[in-house]
């Protein structure tokens, strides 16, 4: 993969409606595009998906760019690489810092994909020509997720998510289930409750969820595990799993059932698809999530939940579930509440370069001499 240059833009663009949780609200999304441009001119993209600050995980847009600036980028010009693969060997000299090296490991799939003439998906072994989309609803209030599943349900998505805490649960969840019996649903808590909780916890039997996402500490295993056998609703774990290790020790110890796997938590494509070959093996589902991302980081989602064992609709929603005008063309549409995979090579999207300009805040190139 003989690498000419690198561009990283630094965007920003404001959601329709803010993004709440019990940990903050996010209103604005910044975030980082990385294109990589070979010497025969195709180019390849990825989006480093931190936010502006550490509140989900540890990382920020601005410790990206810092690790790809002064660590990532050097290492990648220095150990020319064949395969997105290698990258991820080459960076695991490197500590942590997952989403930093998901954007550059994406944008080398694409590249890769698209210099082979192959669509990502089939490039990482993907099966499905459609994916199941679910969609969440972040809000604070019952009236206004009500209305909010109303109108996602009739937009054709398969599966809600709501956001959950111990001030707002079990009458919040009576509520839904009031107005919609049967409706696929599930609740994530991003670590809302400790086991002095557990009380509230087995009570969220009553409502039938596909499952319950991260009820415990962030980079907890034990507790899960622990909680696991008390309560009768699926764990899903998404911040405790940041590798392939975690992964399986999560599923060892009996700390969930179901994982969530976040391309950018877990440090790329290839970490991301052992995580899942594994849990195929074990028949533990999976299913990929979201991070309130621009287009391109929602095109290698698309890529990633072809593969076989996300049988779960995940958090891949609409372009428009976010943005008033995303930066692919086109954007992804929501049709009979599935997602085409695109055809065309790589992630199969175009980059919508007016937008891009228009949301565009800084721009840094580095040019390789490989
Ligand atoms: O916990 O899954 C999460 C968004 C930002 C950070 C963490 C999470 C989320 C979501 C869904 O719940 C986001 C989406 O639909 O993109
Ligand atoms: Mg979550």
């Amino acid at each position: 993969m003989k690498i000419d240059s690198i561009e990283l833009f630094v965007i920003q663009m404001p959601l329709k409606s803010p993004f709440l949780t019990h940990l903050g609200a996010v209103k604005v999304r910044e975030g980082i595009i990385v294109k990589i441009t070979n010497k025969d001119g195709l180019s390849g993209f990825g989006e480093g998906v931190a936010f502006s600050t550490p509140w989900y995980t540890e990382e920020t847009v601005a410790t990206c760019l810092h690790m790809l600036t002064d660590i990532l980028i050097p290492l990648l010009e220095k150990h020319p690489i064949k395969h997105p693969e290698d990258a991820s060997h080459l960076f695991s000299s490197v500590r942590r810092n997952n989403m930093a090296k998901a954007a550059l490991e994406t944008a080398l799939w694409d590249l890769y994909s698209k210099s082979h003439s192959e669509t990502l998906s089939k490039m990482i072994g993907g099966t499905r020509t459609v994916i199941a989309s679910g969609v969440v609803v972040a809000t604070d209030s019952t009236a206004k997720a009500l209305q909010q599943i109303e109108q996602y349900l009739m937009e054709g998505y398969q599966r809600i998510k709501v956001k959950i805490n111990p001030n707002q649960d079990y009458s919040f969840l009576t509520e839904i289930r009031r107005h919609y019996p049967d409706l696929p649903i599930m609740a994530d808590a991003n670590s809302a409750y400790t086991l002095k909780n557990i009380d509230r916890l087995k009570a969220l039997d009553d409502f039938n969820l596909l499952m319950i996402e991260q009820p415990l500490g962030h980079d907890d295993i034990i507790e899960h595990a622990l909680l696991q056998k008390e309560i009768q609703t699926p764990i899903c774990l998404d911040e405790s799993i940041v590798s392939f290790d975690d992964a399986r020790k999560a599923v060892e110890f009996g700390s969930c059932k179901i994982i969530n796997i976040k391309v950018g938590r877990v440090g790329g494509l290839y970490e991301a698809k052992r995580i899942h070959d594994y849990c195929f093996e074990k028949g533990i589902p999976v299913w990929c999530g979201g991070m309130i991302e621009f287009g391109i980081s929602r095109a290698h989602n698309i890529a990633l939940a072809s593969l076989p064992g996300f049988t779960i609709p995940g958090d891949i929603s609409e372009s428009s579930r976010f943005w008033e005008e995303d930066i692919i063309s086109p954007e992804v549409t929501l049709e009979n509440g599935v997602i085409d995979v695109p055809l065309n090579p790589g992630i199969g999207y175009e980059i919508n370069e007016k937008r891009l300009q228009k949301i565009l805040l800084t721009k840094r190139t580095y040019t390789f001499t490989q």
